[in-house]
């Protein structure tokens, strides 16, 4: 699976492209719609959301609902660019039109954004293209390439995924609450802020409202959960080739996004190894299965048949409205950070996004194991192997 998507935060269309997609995947334009839906869910998110809607266009790769083997590309509208008209305009424009504050050269660099480095390495005087491509409206494009990805998932495999938050800031999730199934989404989605414990969703809330009043932003740490993932996807034989270390580039290359934890992650490297693995029974039915499911679901770079488990830790918006410090580099002066608009928290989103990123990269490694130009015949293949390990 190859995909890539290209588009910046206030330009006239977000574009996504994935190529490898077998045919015969039933999957629909409101189907996309209303996984961008959810990424736009959220508390602690500012006004930007309300009005700016995401318009979707299946442009190639689905005919009557079904994909046909070639590359998908899905373009998502912005409903804003008439507003941004000729400060994003493509070709060059009346320098006339440009003297207006929205086009005025942004140079005080957020602190903790792309702005300064990507400044000086790409030579810009203003950081406006900078922000434009380094802004996290990108993910919008992933969320919806992972929609494919999540239908070809459970269609050919019956894998099914769930994202929740499990911090806001210092707020977390008690570490024995209970987890989220795929049947529970729309109890998530109708939380505020995507936790699945209602007890620490409130001061979740509570944690959100203080920080708003502070004129402060916040980070947190999200959860996907992979259910049905069968054993034996990924490889011990090549680093590269690890689910686990592909799980973490997938996460890591989310904007925001500063560690990555399988299963127990940290957590485990401070027990001892009676109490970090899980052992291994023969279950009445004949089959193996786990007394627990510390690693997550991943052992030796592959997945072992339990419940996939992966967390990313999200850093605070660095466009803090209580603006930082920073120097104003076409003046050399000292200099307050200049402001856009931005959430308090954008972490019940990163979510949506983070299970984006898992449901691509498991579609990659469900089709390198099985291969297959159909959904019929990946599922062949994989119920072939699936029958020759018939205790897993
Ligand atoms: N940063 C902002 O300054 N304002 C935002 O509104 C904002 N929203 C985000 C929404 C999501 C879903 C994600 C994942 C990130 C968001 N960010 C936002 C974070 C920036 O994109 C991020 O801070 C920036 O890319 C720099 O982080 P980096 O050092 O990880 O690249």
């Amino acid at each position: 699976l190859r995909w890539l998507t290209s588009g910046e935060s206030h330009g006239p269309a977000l574009v996504g492209i994935v190529e490898g997609v077998p045919a015969g995947v039933e999957v629909l334009t409101a189907d996309v719609q209303a996984a961008l839906a959810r990424r736009r869910l959220g508390y602690g998110r500012g006004a930007r959301m309300k009005f700016e809607q995401d318009e979707v266009r299946i442009l190639a790769g689905l005919r009557h609902g079904v994909t046909q083997g070639g590359p998908l590309a899905i373009e998502i509208g912005n409903t804003e660019w008439p507003k941004w008209v000729d400060v994003m305009a493509s070709d060059p424009v009346d320098p006339e039109l440009l003297n207006r504050a929205r086009n005025a050269p942004l140079t005080r660099p957020r602190p903790g954004h792309a702005d300064l480095v990507g400044m000086r390495k790409y030579g810009f005087d203003d950081a406006r293209p900078v922000l434009e491509r380094a802004s996290a409206r990108e993910t919008a494009t992933r969320v919806a390439l992972g929609t494919v990805a999540a239908k070809f998932l459970e269609q050919t495999l019956g894998i099914r995924l769930v994202s929740h938050v499990t911090g806001i800031g210092p707020v977390a999730v008690p570490q024995d609450a209970p987890l989220p199934t795929p049947d529970d989404v729309d109890h998530l989605d109708a939380d505020p802020v995507r936790c699945f414990h209602a007890k620490t969703s409130a001061r979740m809330v509570a944690e959100i409202d203080e920080c708003h009043k502070d004129a402060d932003t916040l980070g947190g740490v999200v959860e996907v959960l992979a259910y049905g993932v069968p054993s034996g996807l990924g490889s011990y034989v090549h680093g590269d080739r690890r689910l686990d270390a592909k799980l973490a580039a997938a996460l890591m290359g989310i904007q925001a996004i500063k560690g990555v934890e399988v299963g127990d992650g940290f957590l485990t490297a401070t027990r001892r190894g009676s109490q970090a693995h899980d052992e291994i029974e023969r279950g009445d039915d004949g089959r193996i299965r786990r007394l627990s499911n510390r690693a997550g679901g991943i052992e030796g770079g592959m997945s072992n048949g339990e419940v996939l488990r992966v967390r990313a830790a999200m850093k605070p918006i660095s466009t803090v409205p209580r603006a930082l410090a920073t120097v104003d580099v076409a003046t050399g002066d000292v200099a307050k950070a200049q402001h856009q608009r931005s959430d308090v928290c954008a972490v019940p989103p990163a979510a949506v996004v983070a299970e984006a990123m898992v449901a691509l990269t498991l579609a990659d490694v469900v089709l390198e194991k099985f291969g297959g130009d159909s959904v019929d015949e990946v599922r062949r293949n994989a119920q072939a192997y699936l029958d020759s390990v018939p205790e897993l």
